[in-house]
């Protein structure tokens, strides 16, 4: 296989989170647009769990998880230097606090009834999530300094969703720091160049090549 391919979803945070690592290393890639509620069988078949991002790298290894396909292509080649982080294992706290504390706080906020009282008091439970990172982006860019690190990419895709459960409530709150970094994140090039529209991906399409370099 010459090149990588990416099965991804384009709302998806978990792909939007990939996409990021996947353009910021520049990786030439087939780029492979799934419909969640209707999963061809060719990706079935590959991935019988079924979620997106599914990477197949060239030597045809499968990597199912968001995050290993962030590390895989941030390993061949990270120019913006975002796996240059202190701590791995402060970064697997804060990867465990996002995508298991803010995640399932995030779902319950976006997915439960609006009568439910548990729908609020999960926003409210989410919110000491953002009030740590607001904190944390005081008087800087991003949340390790002037440069993006790993962490700003993989938690970005998910704060743009809990912001977007309501807007105008998001836009009311205090977390001036965090306002500021999400509105530069969703105006920068890196936000446009991911979320660009591909049609869906039917197993006999020719390849959709993506060479980021060309952007
Ligand atoms: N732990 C996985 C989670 C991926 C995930 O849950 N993706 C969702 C879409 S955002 C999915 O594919 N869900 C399957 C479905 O909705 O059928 C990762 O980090 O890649």
């Amino acid at each position: 296989m010459a090149y990588p391919i990416l099965y991804s979803f384009r709302r998806c945070p978990y792909a939007m989170r990939a996409r990021l690592a996947i353009f910021s290393a520049e990786l030439k890639h087939e780029h492979r647009e799934i419909l969640l509620k209707e999963k061809p069988k060719a990706f079935l078949d590959l991935s019988s769990k079924g979620t997106v991002p599914v990477l197949l790298t060239e030597n045809n290894k499968l990597i199912k998880e968001s995050l290993d396909i962030m590390k895989w292509a941030l390993k061949k080649n990270d120019p913006e230097k975002l796996l240059n982080i202190e701590s791995e294992k402060h970064f697997s706290v804060f990867i465990s606090k996002l995508d298991n504390d803010f995640k399932n706080n995030l779902d319950n906020y976006k997915y439960l009834h609006k009568e439910d009282p548990n729908k609020l008091i999960c926003r409210n439970n989410a919110c000491e999530f953002l009030q740590q990172l607001d904190l944390q982006l005081n008087n800087q860019k991003w949340l390790f300094g002037e440069t993006p690190k790993i962490y700003d990419l993989v938690s970005l895709p998910f704060i743009r969703q809990f912001a977007n459960v309501d807007r105008s409530w998001f836009d009311n709150q205090s977390f001036k720091n965090i306002h500021r970094w999400l509105s530069s994140f969703l105006d920068s090039d890196r936000f446009f160049s991911i979320m660009y529209k591909y049609k869906k991906w039917t197993p006999t399409d020719i390849p959709t090549l993506n060479d980021f370099e060309k952007i």
